[in-house]
């Protein structure tokens, strides 16, 4: 069993690692207060190829593994979580349906724009009333001539307003719940999708999440993404892709609270030493290295398992629920190193602890996961 990465791995890692410091990093706190989305940030990454890192060179993209595109998320988390989520979205719940799903011609159409970074893309799953149990969404969608019309609401819009082709789930009857359920790729540049102001979210503030309501948006019939009603494992097994890029995340935010609450520790004094000589913190801290690095070996081992024929379901909710609880224990942690400073808006923890919190419950709660995990233990224990 090997667990280093190869050397495209590691340059990838590297590369965005620098782009993160340089370009990333500087404004980073400064958006957070100001909730300003950065366009030209997100414009640089799509020339980098990291709008679109699965989808292969011939619709545009830049070729990557799995685990490659993870160690990205991870170190742009590491240095701004919005703009992680930003690209995460746009490569796991947009640009991986339309490539694992979608026909020839809806590759070429939709891939191209999304993985240079020329659009950005995203999901249109939840709604006011449908969260975890995703299957009661009543999002309709009627067929008339020529084109499929959609109306309904949706709710937690990651990119919406800044994004443009969405992977839109709707269905043709409620009552027959995950079986009416179809996938459409919507393009949001018409009347017809109408974007409210964006949500005044805890964290991730630079980052844009609205609700959308679709008054009779319109989607060509050659834009439907798979079969007629097979939407919801399409949004199911989409959703077994992202959740690996939200433990990405929340593996991101927690190196970066590790790699603060070690630096304050190092420079802190009282009691007459520095916090880090101080056994209460040198526990703390090996615990938190500990649970990170088990979470960062799950979600590899759940990179190895998508990159495998076959459901990767479990793999990826163990990876997600481990990696989000995981996050939020030790973002909690590092505020509480910091002492007072921790709660202050001008150390950089303060933004992880509020960073941290969504990750238990965007792309599936924690509680979802759970569900999902004790399912397949249902069926495999004899
Ligand atoms: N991939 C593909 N197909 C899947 C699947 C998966 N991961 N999981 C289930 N399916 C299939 C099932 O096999 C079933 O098909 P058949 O009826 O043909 O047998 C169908 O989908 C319905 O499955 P199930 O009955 O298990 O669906 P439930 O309504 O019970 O929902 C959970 C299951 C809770 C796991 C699902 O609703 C879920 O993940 N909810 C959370 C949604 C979420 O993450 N929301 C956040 C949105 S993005 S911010």
């Amino acid at each position: 069993m090997d667990f280093s990465l190869n050397e495209h791995q590691e340059m990838v890692r590297d590369m965005v690692r620098s782009f993160a410091e340089d370009r990333i990093r500087p404004g980073a706190g400064e958006r957070d207060v100001s909730g300003e989305f950065p366009f030209d940030i997100i414009r640089e990454m799509g020339e980098l190829g990291l709008l679109g890192m699965m989808v292969p060179e011939a619709y545009g993209g830049a070729d990557m593994d799995v685990l490659s595109y993870l160690l990205a998320v991870e170190e742009l988390a590491r240095v701004d979580a919005s703009v992680a989520v930003t690209m995460s979205v746009t490569n796991s719940v947009c640009c991986w349906p339309i490539l694992t799903f979608g026909t020839e011609k809806q590759k070429e159409r939709y891939l191209r724009p999304l993985a240079s970074g020329e659009v950005i893309g995203g999901f249109m799953l939840t709604e006011p009333s449908a969260g975890s149990d995703a299957a009661s969404l009543t999002t309709r969608f009627r067929q008339e001539d020529d084109r499929y019309v959609l109306n309904g609401s949706k709710a937690w819009i990651t990119n919406a307003g800044v994004g443009r082709y969405f992977v839109c789930l709707a269905t043709e009857d409620p009552s027959k719940r995950a079986h009416g359920i179809s996938a459409f790729i919507l393009d949001a540049e018409q009347p017809g999708v109408i974007v409210s102001r964006p949500e005044e979210k805890m964290g991730l503030r630079s980052s844009k999440t609205s609700m959308v309501t679709l008054e009779g948006a319109e989607v060509p019939l050659d834009a439907m993404l798979g079969e007629r009603g097979q939407g919801f494992k399409i949004a199911l097994a989409t959703l077994d892709h992202s959740r690996l890029g939200i433990a990405a995340q929340a593996i991101g935010i927690a190196q970066a609270a590790l790699e603060e609450s070690v630096r304050y520790a190092r420079d802190r004094r009282q009691f007459g030493r520095p916090l880090i000589e101080h056994q209460a913190i040198a526990f703390r801290l090996a615990e938190m290295d500990t649970e990170l690095t088990a979470a960062r070996q799950l979600l590899h081992h759940a990179a190895w398992a998508a990159g495998r024929p076959g459901r990767h379901s479990r793999e990826s909710a163990r990876a997600k629920l481990y990696a989000s609880e995981m996050v939020n224990r030790l973002v909690a942690w590092a505020v509480q190193i910091h002492g007072g400073y921790g709660f202050s808006r001008e150390y950089t923890v303060e933004r992880l602890y509020r960073e941290a919190r969504v990750t238990t419950i965007y792309e599936g709660t924690s509680e979802v996961q759970k569900m999902v995990i004790a399912r397949a233990l249902t069926t495999e224990v004899t």
